[in-house]
């Protein structure tokens, strides 16, 4: 009786040291901006607008990659998600690598505070460009699947090992800001993951 009650407090504490953190990116924003996040925990960007990025800077490079960035690469369709394990306590700051983004305050910071993140917003204002991380990394792309319209069941296993394919920021910035959700399938897609999954649902319902 008294070593058999003890089993299950351990498997709910065990449960509870890591959680989800969830940001959204928005357009020329992350949601929250301070983000507060424990080591182990998992934080999951999600793209509730599209033509935007995520990849962690330095404190004193603003706007510019460090040297061991996560990196989701720009993204085109609408619930793309961006998943990325906190193995650190320190501030560590974010911003959208696409050109001029940055720049208009499109930055957080992990673990940081609101004073930390307007000084780094001050300092981007100035900066002249952004620099992209070389190679999506750092994190896994998936597709959230509360919203799927599609039917496809949300294979949970999302290992997508978003390798090269790494995003030449170009000028799409301005696009048409899309407001109907409806049709993800027919954005047209630039991250491997994503196609693979939004094709395999695409496929999955032709047959
Ligand atoms: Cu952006």
């Amino acid at each position: 009786m008294r070593s058999t009650s003890v089993l299950p407090v351990i498997a709910l504490v065990a449960n509870a040291a890591a959680k989800t953190v969830n940001v959204d990116v928005g357009q020329g924003f992350f949601s929250p901006s301070v983000i507060k996040a424990d080591k182990g925990d998992t934080i999951e960007f999600r793209w509730i607008a599209v033509g935007h990025s995520v990849a962690t800077g330095l404190k004193d490079k603003v706007c510019q990659p460090a040297p061991d960035a996560f990196f989701s690469g720009e993204v085109s369709t609408l619930n793309t998600t961006f998943s990325v394990m906190v193995d650190s306590t320190d501030p560590t700051y974010i911003y959208c690598t696409v050109p001029g983004h940055c720049q208009v305050g499109m930055v957080g910071v992990i673990n940081g505070d609101e004073d930390g993140l307007s000084a780094y917003k001050a300092a981007a204002a100035k900066s002249s460009g952004s620099t992209s991380p070389d190679n999506v990394g750092g994190g896994s792309l998936g597709m959230a699947s509360s919203s799927s319209t599609t039917g496809a069941a949300p294979s949970t296993s999302s290992s997508a090992t978003a390798t090269g394919s790494k995003t030449s920021a170009g000028s799409t910035a301005s696009s048409s800001s899309s407001s109907a959700p409806t049709s993800n399938a027919a954005v047209s897609l630039k991250g491997s993951a994503c196609t693979f999954f939004v094709t395999a649902g695409v496929a999955a319902m032709m047959l």
